[in-house]
């Protein structure tokens, strides 16, 4: 078949690649013309582990190619971001500019799915525009007897990092606005999935994909309200963590500076936005896991005003380990917080950056590498959890204060007494 991917970024590009590997014929729609240009030329704009080689191949076999305009095909796949807007209200804008494009190209016999996290009812939306737009074919949900297109919900759920082994391997949960358009979807999703495909409503998959970041952000905000219990306290978290979960129904996650990323910290406000009244936990606790950066902020300040004059190493700008990304970071918010108010004392260490975002322009914070930390820095803010940093062995952190964000050194020694702190818990 032929297959259009709108919307070529984190998802759309990898779910296009894998698509076209598996032997369909696809074509990549953006609204960037530098990235369409990118794409064709066989490379790629974003990092992820082995997508270029991917890319590269797919574009030289002639199975994936990009373009700015959309065109006829049996199946079109809609991959657009859902960001919210200032007050937390959902924007699926680009769902229904996208949609807008495919009712221009669409026809009978064909498969419209959405995989953006999108709020409950947005593929009803998708199909009811199409609808309107589209009065010559009959739309599910929108007509009686058999209908011309199918339309289902199928979301990615797949981890950056591991972006193409958790395509394929993932069970995916495919929701058609009728079961007919679900089974259509399955046999789509089936080419490329190894995982187990299951098949549901269009609400009941869209609701799922946002459960499952939500159940994430609740869960790490308890970790983070623990961490501050523990500070209170004078406990240590992360030895309270360890023993908690070594009970066979208890597994408590990672305390951190916040969370990060375009997805755990975004989609549990649409279920908010969805039923205000409904949901106070989960609007909590969104509002503790953002309420960490400024907890983690104050710990920080605490340290580095304890040792007046002394640079300070701030380890980690990324949203978690081991990647490149930095987008709606807690710990760029931090070192860059720490940056305005400190200057030149600040030194950063970021392996996956080759240079200091924009952001830290005129502040006097610079980029060092880790040696370069370790030889000039009495003060250490582990802000990222990169292997990098957790390998530093114990005798090349001697007497180093720290504040530990992500838990990296377990056995750094504990403060002494009347002296500046070595280690604040969390
Ligand atoms: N974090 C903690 N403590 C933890 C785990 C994570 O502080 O114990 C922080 C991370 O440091 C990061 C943030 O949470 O700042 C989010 O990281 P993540 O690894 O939990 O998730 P994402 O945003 O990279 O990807 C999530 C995944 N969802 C779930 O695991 C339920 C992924 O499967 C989704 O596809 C993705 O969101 C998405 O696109 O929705």
């Amino acid at each position: 078949p032929k297959v259009i991917v709108v919307g070529l970024g984190y998802i759309g590009l990898p779910t296009a690649a894998v698509i076209a590997r598996s032997g369909a014929r696809v074509l990549g729609i953006d609204v960037d013309e530098n990235v369409v240009a990118t794409v064709n030329s066989g490379k790629v704009h974003i990092e992820e582990i082995d997508l270029d080689g991917l890319v590269s191949g797919v574009v030289a076999r002639g199975t994936l190619r990009a373009s700015t305009r959309i065109e006829r095909a049996d199946i079109f796949v809609i991959a657009v971001p859902t960001p919210f807007d200032d007050d937390k209200v959902p924007n699926i804008g680009y769902v229904l500019q996208a949609a807008t494009n495919v009712a221009a190209a669409i026809e009978a016999g064909n498969l419209v799915i959405l995989e953006s996290t999108s709020p409950i009812g947005t593929t009803d939306k998708v199909a009811e525009l199409l609808a309107q737009l589209r009065p010559d074919l009959k739309v599910p949900g929108h007509c009686t007897g058999t209908p011309d297109i199918a339309i289902a919900y199928c979301p990615e759920r797949v981890l950056p990092g591991r972006i193409l082994v958790e395509l394929i391997d993932n069970d995916r949960v495919i929701g058609g606005i009728t079961p007919r358009c679900a089974r259509k979807a399955l046999q789509f999703y089936r080419r490329f999935v190894r995982g187990a495909c299951v098949t549901t409503t269009a609400r009941a998959a869209e609701m799922t994909k946002l459960a499952e970041n939500a159940f994430r952000d609740v869960n790490i905000a308890f970790a983070n309200e623990l961490s501050i219990v523990a500070d209170h306290m004078g406990v240590d978290i992360w030895e309270v963590i360890r023993l908690a979960n070594r009970h066979p129904r208890v597994n408590i996650l990672s305390p951190g500076p916040g969370v990060g990323g375009h997805c755990i910290a975004v989609d549990p406000w649409f279920l908010v936005h969805g039923a205000p009244e409904q949901t106070p936990l989960i609007r909590t606790a969104r509002n503790v896991n953002d309420g960490k950066v400024g907890y983690a902020i104050g710990r920080a300040e605490a340290l580095v005003e304890s040792l007046s004059g002394a640079p300070i190493a701030c380890l980690g700008l990324a949203f978690k380990a081991n990647i490149d990304d930095f987008r709606e970071s807690p710990a760029m918010k931090i070192a860059h917080h720490l940056a305005q108010r400190y200057g030149e004392r600040i030194r950063i260490v970021e392996p996956y950056a080759a240079s200091l975002p924009a952001l830290f322009d005129g502040t006097g914070a610079t980029l060092v590498d880790i040696d370069q930390a370790i030889e000039t820095c009495p003060g250490f803010v582990a802000l990222v959890d990169h292997e990098l940093f957790k390998s530093i062995p114990l005798d090349e952190r001697a007497g180093k204060h720290v504040y530990d964000a992500r838990g990296i050194w377990p056995d750094q020694p504990a403060v002494a007494s009347g002296e500046p702190p070595v280690r604040l818990a969390s």
